[in-house]
């Protein structure tokens, strides 16, 4: 990232805005990031739709995902878009969709816990989402080797959820929120603990 500040940028990617900075009204759950976001408003209130044109992902893939598992997936996606606190984690990958991608952003543990305790009855085909699906139909669908199986049984703990769902984009710790060594996907609007955050591992990561 030549001539970038680490710490408030925005990673180049199929959505994200080139510098992060404030937008007017972010959508419900994306909103605590107004202030400061690498997301437009448009690709906020996208989070919130079932088969959004972001990725075309369809969350219903074995049936209808529960509201209280797909909240986690929408918070999910806002992180991603939004969170101008991510450049320690970004990597450079050659991807068709996207130039640079995270990699094993430390996250608290209660964040992890709480999306795996509310997905867990929920079910799925897959444990890797980024790879692999059934694309012939212009959406993700089941490929033909896999069954849908409660997220339990693909994701027995919540480490294996957060780490495998999105190719390590996350790694799981065991440091809580507040604590300063891990990031948040969840805050309330003006409250973003994660530029500290970043900054430590900044730091720690040289
Ligand atoms: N959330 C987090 N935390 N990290 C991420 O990396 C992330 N990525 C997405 C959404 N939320 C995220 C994007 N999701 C495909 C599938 C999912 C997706 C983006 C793209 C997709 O098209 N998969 C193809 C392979 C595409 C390729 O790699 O060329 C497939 O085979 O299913």
């Amino acid at each position: 990232a030549t001539g970038e500040d680490v710490l408030n940028m925005c990673m180049d990617a199929k959505h994200h805005k080139v510098h992060p900075g404030p937008e007017g009204d972010l959508y419900q759950q994306c909103a605590p990031w107004k202030n400061n976001a690498c997301c437009t408003a448009n690709t906020t209130s996208e989070a919130h739709n079932d088969q959004s044109y972001l990725y075309n992902f369809n969350w219903n893939h074995c049936g209808m995902m529960t509201d209280k598992c797909k909240k986690h997936f929408i918070q999910d996606t806002c992180f991603y878009e939004c969170s101008p606190n991510l450049g320690p984690w970004i990597q450079k990958v050659d991807q068709s969709w996207r130039r640079e991608r995270i990699l094993y952003v430390p996250l608290c543990k209660e964040d992890c816990s709480a999306w795996w305790e509310d997905c867990k009855d929920d079910y799925t085909c897959k444990e890797n989402w980024h790879k692999g699906w059934d694309w012939s139909t212009g959406i993700n669908r089941c490929p033909a080797n896999t069954h849908c199986q409660k997220f339990s049984d693909v994701f027995p703990t919540a480490q294996s959820l957060c780490e495998k769902i999105w190719s390590d984009s996350y790694k799981y710790t065991t440091h809580i929120r507040g604590s300063g060594h891990c990031l948040q996907m969840w805050f309330e609007y003006g409250k973003n603990p994660n530029p500290e955050v970043a900054q430590y591992y900044a730091i720690q990561m040289g």
